[in-house]
């Protein structure tokens, strides 16, 4: 599978993890778009919202706790921050391995500026 987050999850390309369960892997982006901005995955590959099964509505609940406990421990609960899951090309997906963007650390301003 030639996919960038894939290797993230096994651990061939390296990553500033922050988080890790069996089923959920989150690490630093490496083009921050704000103070705080980690990448959310859920292990199992799929490449968008577009191709989550029946299944895996229990799997996006655990990416989203996980985020639950990230925004905690980052500092960035109680100050507010943002999940952003980019889906398709007119939303700017470059990575094609579901994943959400958690940003905070600073006044994020309007979503739709
Ligand atoms: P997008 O939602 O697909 O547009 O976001 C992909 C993000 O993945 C983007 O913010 C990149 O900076 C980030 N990223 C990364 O953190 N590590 C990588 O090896 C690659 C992209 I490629």
């Amino acid at each position: 599978m030639d996919c960038i987050f894939c290797k993230i999850v096994e651990g061939t390309i390296p990553s500033k993890k922050v988080f890790e369960n069996e089923q959920v892997v989150a690490f630093h982006d490496i083009q921050p778009a704000a103070p705080v901005h980690i990448l959310i995955i859920p292990k199992k590959h799929m490449a968008s919202m577009n191709d989550v099964q029946e299944g895996d509505w229990a799997l996006l609940g655990e990416v989203q706790r996980a985020a639950q406990t990230i925004a905690r421990e980052q500092g960035v609960a109680e100050s507010g921050y943002r999940l952003v899951n980019n889906c398709g090309k007119d939303a700017g997906q470059v990575v094609f391995h579901l994943h959400y963007h958690l940003l905070g650390g600073e006044n994020l301003g309007p979503l739709l500026a």
